[in-house]
């Protein structure tokens, strides 16, 4: 009996699924979602703002307290001495930094202590910016300027500066922290973090979540020295190595055998961005696939056949765990626009759904950019959605309207921000929470004009770690894999051919809406 453990630390929880490889089910899946399980850390959606809203940080000790809270669940779920190989990933660009007490922790990790107390000592800076951090602005023009310009640092890394990326982070953690930085000896990514812990040594990151750096040299698949030295000194001393996402890089540490009942010897297969390991979780790692995940952030990513970037800067190109690369386009307004747009009408999600059904395609001309917060497709700094239509509308006196114009708002953006991939999607593959409501997903066939699918796993970052140490540390192929545990709905929702002149004319509006920001 063999079973495959895949890990997924997310923004708001730190959740696992378990699969079966000789039955090829599922056995069980789990969740531990960090507001609901650690109030204490006073972070209800997973993270924290600093002095200003757009520095956006969370703890790492939470995510500690919620790996051990998760496999004191998992133990009690299912027999974890079945469980052979393990990877995972991680919310990417987020960053861990530690100390020179780190190398020698880590390798001698107490299965009497919590994981929390043991690793507390070895942080150098106590909380980690995550990917919805914006402060680095200042930072991304230096690392650009050093560079000679935006446009070879995207040749290289495959993105420009952005500011949530752990390049420009880092910077800023150095020009900020004149004691802390010389005092950092590790500086681990989420993913790289979490794989450290649970093989108790320290881990390389792969190149997928290692090209969300804007540090790895796309064509060589290592660090590029001129990023490295304008991003800050002594900084390549401080990095893991970057492997391929099909290492194997040890075995699970004592502590994790000892404390939750597995056997010895399981296989620990690098971890990964949570992007690149969705990719893989949805089947769509070979070419020819588009997935758009609604979710915190919505994203939009897809293995490309060839590899191009945004010229525009917003896009990104990241390393495809199943080699070559992927495109990935983050909108940050995703499920929280959806809820404040809910919530500022005091609706409940039926009222929401409903709202959708009784009002007409292209909301009367009535055109919103809902960017409640600030976007990074496009760069928006605001806090205010920009609304164009009638006086009701734009006063925010016609609720339904609004809703329809929300949704729409967001696809019609997400289109237009995803051009530059040259690919046209003919099926595209949805997953996350909100991929579950058919009248948002109708939307979004009609405005893409394609035929939109739902892929049955919900945690398709935590099956892609599950996937790929099966596959990478227990050679199974990825085609059975994928097959056996990928499955889609066998729902298809087909585009409006009659609404495809309304997107396009309500497009031309938000374009123009667009060139205002
Ligand atoms: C991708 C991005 C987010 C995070 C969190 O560039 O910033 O999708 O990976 O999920």
């Amino acid at each position: 009996m063999a079973y495959s453990l895949g890990i997924d630390g997310s923004t708001q929880s730190m959740s696992a699924i378990v699969i079966d490889l000789d039955d090829n089910r599922v056995v069980c899946e789990c969740a531990i979602n960090f507001g609901e399980r650690l109030p204490h850390y006073n972070s209800p959606n997973g993270f924290f703002y600093g002095e200003s809203s757009n520095e956006v940080y969370s703890d790492p000790l939470m995510w500690l307290d919620a790996i051990d809270l998760l496999f004191d669940e998992l133990k009690g779920l299912c027999d974890l001495s079945k469980v052979k190989a393990i990877s995972g990933a991680g919310q990417q660009h987020g960053s861990v930094y530690l100390n020179s007490k780190w190398h020698n922790t880590i390798n001698n990790l107490d299965p009497n202590q919590p994981l929390s107390k043991q690793i507390q000592p070895c942080l150098s800076r106590s909380h980690s910016p995550i990917w919805m951090d914006t402060s680095t602005t200042l930072e991304c023009q230096e690392i650009a300027q050093a560079l000679g310009g935006n446009n070879i640092i995207c040749q290289k890394s495959g993105s420009v500066a952005i500011e949530r990326f752990t390049g420009p982070q880092i910077r800023r953690f150095y020009k900020t922290s004149l004691e802390a930085y010389p005092n950092t000896a590790r500086i681990h990514l989420v993913s790289s973090f979490i794989c450290s812990i649970l093989s108790g040594q320290d881990c390389p990151i792969d190149t997928g979540d290692g090209a969300g750096m804007n540090l790895m040299n796309l064509e060589t698949n290592t660090w590029d020295t001129e990023l490295i030295h304008a991003t800050a000194p002594n900084l390549e001393d401080k990095l893991p190595n970057i492997v391929q996402g099909d290492t194997i890089v040890g075995k699970l540490s004592d502590y994790f055998i000892e404390k939750y009942g597995f056997a010895k010897e399981v296989s620990i297969v690098v971890f990964s961005g949570d992007n690149p390991s969705s990719l893989v979780g949805t089947a769509a790692s070979s070419p020819g696939k588009t997935v758009i995940s609604l979710g915190t952030s919505d994203t939009f990513f897809a293995a490309m056949p060839s590899t191009v970037s945004d010229p525009n800067g917003y896009g990104h190109v990241f390393g495809n765990p199943s080699g070559g690369s992927m495109s990935l386009q983050c909108f940050l307004n995703g499920s929280l626009a959806r809820e404040y747009v809910k919530d500022k009408f005091g609706y409940t999600w039926d009222q929401f759904t409903d709202a959708l059904s009784e009002t007409p395609p292209g909301a009367n001309g009535n055109c919103m950019l809902p960017f409640f917060s600030h976007e990074i497709s496009p760069l928006y700094q605001g806090n205010d959605p920009l609304l164009k239509g009638n006086s009701n509308f734009e006063n925010w006196r016609s609720p339904k309207l609004s809703i329809r114009a929300c949704i729409e708002g967001q696809f019609m953006n997400m289109k237009i921000h995803t051009e530059w991939m040259q690919m046209i999607p003919e099926i595209i593959y949805v997953t996350g929470g909100a991929s579950k409501n058919t009248a948002i997903i109708q939307i979004l066939a009609d405005i893409f004009q394609a035929e939109v699918q739902r892929l049955e796993v919900s945690g398709s970052v935590a099956l892609g770690g599950a996937i790929r140490a099966a596959q990478h540390s227990l050679d199974f192929s990825l085609e059975a894999l994928e097959e056996h545990f990928c499955t889609i709905g066998s729902e298809v929702i087909k585009p409006n051919k009659a609404n495809k002149e309304i997107y396009e004319k309500a497009s031309e509006t938000i374009q123009s809406m667009l060139l205002t920001l």
